[in-house]
């Protein structure tokens, strides 16, 4: 096997929401495999956080403003990248939030915000790059899920209903566009220290660790939480010819949180 498969050498790679976190983490990944990285983020000073970051890292990476929910701006930024980048082959639905309430206490328009970012938002910039990735006869899509793609837990019932969506649509676009060479597959991460969670591991007013860190440590078999560049290899290989007959599939990167009932107390 020619180790060359899982290069992204002369690749673009658009990472949504990747100023920090898990995109970051991707996009260094990307870039260290030969890609050109393109990100957006909700605000300009947001994006210029991320260059410099991302200088930093010694990355030459393009940032443009956009909210990704806002398909008109989706389109209107896809067109501006391919105009001053190049043609988009690999995009990472990576922008994500979550509010953790009570369902009965969430409103319809916070359910309907979690929705629309985590789930109409993969759809409108899937719908923008695809045209593209037909013309040029290949293009994949990573589609950041969730262990609640497959599992629920108290508080996230938007969260759940969003990254259990976004698991059918990475079926679908499998499904509707695998015949143009378009692999569409998730990759599913489990409990990753980032800002999304720091909530979740926040020290408590006695020094102790947060009841819900014990919890993950003891419900996952790594007994550890993971971090973003535990991610960084599955990435690359669901962005590289490596994967090119892997098309659908939802990759768990998750220390092992879902084979496991838990230790007995
Ligand atoms: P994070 O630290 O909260 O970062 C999320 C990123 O998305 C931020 O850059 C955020 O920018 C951006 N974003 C949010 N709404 C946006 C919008 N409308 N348009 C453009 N960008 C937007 O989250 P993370 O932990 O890195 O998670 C990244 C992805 O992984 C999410 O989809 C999340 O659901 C998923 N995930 C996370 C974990 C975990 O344990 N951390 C596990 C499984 C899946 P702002 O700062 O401007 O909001
Ligand atoms: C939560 C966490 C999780 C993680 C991740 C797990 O509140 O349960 O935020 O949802 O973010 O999605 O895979």
């Amino acid at each position: 096997m020619d180790m060359k498969a899982f290069s992204l050498e002369g690749k673009i790679a658009w990472i949504t929401g990747a100023s920090y976190g898990i995109g970051f983490a991707i996009a260094q990944a990307y870039a260290a495999a030969g890609a050109t990285i393109v990100f957006n983020d909700i605000n300009q000073d947001l994006v210029n956080k991320g260059l410099a970051a991302y200088e930093e890292k010694g990355i030459q990476a393009h940032g443009y403003v956009c909210d990704v929910t806002d398909e008109e701006a989706v389109q209107a930024l896809v067109k501006k990248i391919e105009e001053e980048v190049g043609v988009i082959d690999i995009l990472v639905n990576n922008a994500g939030i979550i509010r953790r309430i009570p369902m009965i206490e969430m409103s319809a328009a916070e359910f309907r915000k979690v929705i629309d970012v985590d789930l109409n938002a993969p759809f409108i910039c899937a719908k923008a790059v695809i045209p593209a990735m037909i013309k040029k006869g290949h293009g994949k899509i990573i589609n950041i899920c969730s262990m609640m793609s497959e599992l629920g837990r108290e508080t996230v019932s938007a969260y759940a209903a969003a990254k259990g969506g976004l698991k059918m649509l990475t079926r679908n676009i499998c499904s509707e566009y695998g015949e143009y060479n378009i692999q569409c597959n998730g990759i599913g991460p489990g409990y990753i220290a980032t800002p999304q969670t720091a909530p979740l591991r926040e020290r408590q007013a006695d020094g102790s660790r947060h009841p819900f860190d014990q919890f993950i440590v003891s419900k996952t078999p790594a007994a550890r939480w993971g971090n973003p560049e535990d991610l960084q290899g599955p990435a690359v290989f669901l962005a590289s010819d490596a994967s090119n007959f892997v098309n659908g599939h939802i990759l768990y990167v998750d220390g092992g949180i879902l084979a496991y009932i838990g230790k007995q107390p």
